[in-house]
């Protein structure tokens, strides 16, 4: 087995609470190789930090160029520093550095003591030259504030902030708010440039935790170096740090993170959102009793009016060939013929005129959830159902609270152009052990593979081209619908 190296390049916490001791735990839980540069040793405990002493310059340069020989990483994650003879070593080795830098810009410790050295506007001045090479820089408010010379106060000083930071050379910024937030949020903002959103996650037992700034930071690092997509590499590391905090020893206010592994856990998962979130999503109605069983897809009423005599009990109607009264009139009739059938339709995209004819459900993707109504959809009682394709995706889902989410695609597929390769039965069994939604799984089903998509317990089985495409679309259904009885 291969496993990813990740540096970490901070001081080292005789607590083991925070610093290159929680950032190569971090490391091992989520499966990468961590080696550490260490910068500075401090002594610590549990709510005191007692001292710190600097690594000479040449020990620290002696610790790159020591491990580069043949541990070279493939992304790094910085934390303390400690002055400003460390960050030109940095700044050297980064013109020649190709992977991915994380940097958690730490300046004071949570016991409020100063890590660094030189004089506040020095270190500042020369912290700001590694920017350039960073490809996620993850300060808390205060740190923000420090950076850019005052305070943050708001949600608009929020977003300000973190353009500002993203105009001093950082490729994102991620500013965890989890200090400012209410009792009973956190709340991050990421962006860009291009894109933003809100994280939000529930808070836990409260109180003052250490290391969770160097756990969040290191998580996005490894799940970098894993091969996520930094959107996806933020939402994981949320679910790794809201899960050590859930899990948190709070006994006689110890309050130390405890790390559990892969995050699989419904809880720990964030909603991520345009606007701040102000309060939970209200759940869209669920899909009755029983699984949502075998659930084709297809692009004309005439399909809907073939299948449902077979005895299909869930449908897609996906058309994407009609506009105006053609259209309106399909949607109509599949939505009659459904209710005369029994079935559940899912009228995809489409949600007016879906709830015009009083559809049971409404399908989106993920571009149509900006522009849709979800609240107008969820006050017409209509249930909603939501594709995904990864962490970041089913995140945005999630804080809709919808009926069900789709994961796909599972398999190689035809009928989509995808942005998204397969996923395969090892990740849907995870959404399946992670996600308490209702699940349908979607993207290259067919007679051959169904048996094992079936056996990950999954709610709905979507399927277009194994339908309509099939030689004899009866005997195809037929056996498709009969996998369902064994
Ligand atoms: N959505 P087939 S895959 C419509 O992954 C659709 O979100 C997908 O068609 C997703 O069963 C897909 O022919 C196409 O592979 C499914």
């Amino acid at each position: 087995m291969s496993l990813p190296i990740v540096w970490t390049i901070a001081g080292s916490d005789s607590s083991g609470c925070s610093g290159v001791q929680a950032d190569l735990k971090t490391f091992q839980y989520l499966g990468v190789h961590g080696c550490s540069i260490v910068t500075a040793v401090t002594s610590q405990n549990i709510d005191t930090f007692h001292s710190a002493q600097m690594v000479s310059k040449e020990q620290v340069r002696s610790q790159i160029e020591t491990v580069l020989v043949n541990l070279p990483p493939k992304v790094i994650k910085i934390g303390m520093l400690g002055n400003v003879e460390i960050i030109k070593i940095l700044t050297d080795f980064f013109q020649h550095y190709s992977g991915q830098v994380v940097l958690d810009p730490v300046l004071v410790s949570t016991s409020g003591k100063h890590l660094f050295s030189d004089n506040r506007g020095d270190y500042v001045v020369a912290l700001k030259t590694l920017f350039p090479f960073i490809d996620i820089l993850t300060p808390n408010l205060l740190e923000a504030g420090t950076i850019l010379g005052r305070s943050i106060q708001s949600y608009e000083d929020i977003i300000l902030a973190a353009n500002e930071l993203l105009s001093l050379g950082v490729k994102n910024v991620l500013i965890k708010g989890g200090h400012y937030s209410c009792d009973f949020f956190s709340q991050d903002y990421w962006t860009n440039g291009k894109e933003s959103y809100w994280i939000t996650s529930l808070r836990y037992f409260p109180g003052k935790y250490r290391g969770t700034g160097c756990t969040l930071a290191s998580a996005i690092a490894a799940c970098l170096a894993l091969g996520y997509a930094i959107r996806d590499a933020i939402v994981l590391a949320k679910m790794f740090i809201n899960q050590a905090l859930r899990l948190a020893d709070t006994t006689y206010a110890k309050n130390i993170l405890v790390y559990a592994g892969w995050p699989e856990t419904e809880m720990d998962l964030p909603y991520l959102t345009l606007q701040p979130m102000t309060t939970k999503p209200v759940a869209f109605p669920d899909c009755g009793d029983g699984v949502l069983g075998l659930y084709p897809i297809v692009d004309s009423v005439e399909w809907v009016k073939k299948l449902l005599p077979l005895g299909v009990k869930t449908i897609q109607l996906r058309i994407k060939d009609k506009r105006g009264s053609a259209l309106e009139k399909a949607i109509q009739c599949g939505i009659q013929l459904a209710k005369q059938y029994n079935a559940k339709l899912f009228i995809n995209d489409y949600w007016e005129l879906a709830i015009q004819y009083n559809a049971y459900g409404v399908h989106l993707g993920q571009e149509d959830l900006a522009s849709a109504d979800i609240q107008y959809i969820r006050q017409a009682g209509l249930r909603l159902g939501i594709s995904t394709h990864c962490y970041y995706e089913v995140a945005r889902a999630h804080a809709y609270a919808p009926s069900y989410i789709a994961c796909g695609p599972i398999f190689p597929t035809q009928s989509k152009t995808m942005d998204f390769s397969p996923q395969g039965i090892k990740n849907l069994q995870r959404w399946r052990r992670t996600l308490n939604y209702p699940l349908v799984a979607i993207g290259g089903i067919n007679l051959n593979n169904i048996s094992a998509v079936r056996q990950t317990n999954v709610d709905g089985i979507a399927m277009i081209s194994a339908i309509t495409q099939a030689e004899n679309f009866v005997v195809a259904t037929k056996k498709l619908l009969a996998s369902f009885c064994h």
